[in-house]
């Protein structure tokens, strides 16, 4: 992991399970990208199946990527769309910090506090085994809350402001679930990008490397 790029104060969180780098862009340049992605992005609301029946997830979502990836969640499977310029030199970058090699990135748009993500952990097999993620957060500052896998008591709950991101670490996802709580009270929107390494059945690693 290479820290001397940020420009202040890193902080390791979660038995050092996260990366929080608050100021990883200014408040104009996270301005300014939150207003590129509202406007150009392919929102879609997307629907998930739960005993046989089809609901709305509670957010706008769009899915990009290096050609060809592909992505299993919930039963169903998502095709990337090519990314723009500007996202793809934001995944190279980000790559560069936390040492990996992003090739797709799902967006998150919460239009206010009325919209959430529910507990869960990224462990599709398409992951690999051990995940690192790294999610930029723009826009109205929300709560990130962790439990322990097999327990439904919260555990922590960090703040994610405008500008930061947040790196989950290879461990993260075996041992933690994350989920990001309504809060009514909210009625500016924010986009999260989780930039990812999806594998194909030729380059998973090994479980357990
Ligand atoms: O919006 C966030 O901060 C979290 C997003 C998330 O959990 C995910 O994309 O899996």
């Amino acid at each position: 992991m290479s820290q001397d790029l940020f420009a202040s104060g890193p902080e390791w969180l979660l038995d050092n399970q996260l990366l929080l780098i608050k100021d990883f862009l200014s408040s104009d340049e996270a301005t300014q990208l939150q207003r590129m992605l509202t406007e150009t992005m392919p929102w879609k609301q997307e629907t998930l199946t739960i005993y046989g029946k089809e609901h709305p997830i509670p957010r706008l979502q769009a899915w990009m990527g290096d050609d060809n990836i592909q992505y299993r969640y919930s039963g169903k499977t998502f095709q990337a769309e090519r990314w723009s310029g500007q996202l793809k030199t934001l995944a190279d970058k980000l790559s560069t910090v936390a040492a990996t090699r992003f090739n797709s990135v799902l967006l998150n748009l919460y239009r206010d506090g009325n919209d959430a993500m529910g507990w869960h952990s990224d462990d599709e097999p398409e992951l690999g085994p051990a995940p690192v993620i790294a999610s930029l957060s723009l826009g109205a500052e929300r709560d990130f809350a962790v439990r322990r896998r097999g327990s439904s008591r919260q555990h922590a709950v960090i703040s994610l402001p405008h500008g930061s991101l947040l790196i989950m670490q290879a461990g993260m996802q075996r041992q933690w679930q994350h989920s990001v709580p309504r809060r009514k009270a909210i009625s500016d929107s924010r986009i999260n990008l989780t930039f990812r390494q999806i594998f194909t059945d030729k380059t998973l690693p090994e479980s357990g490397t």
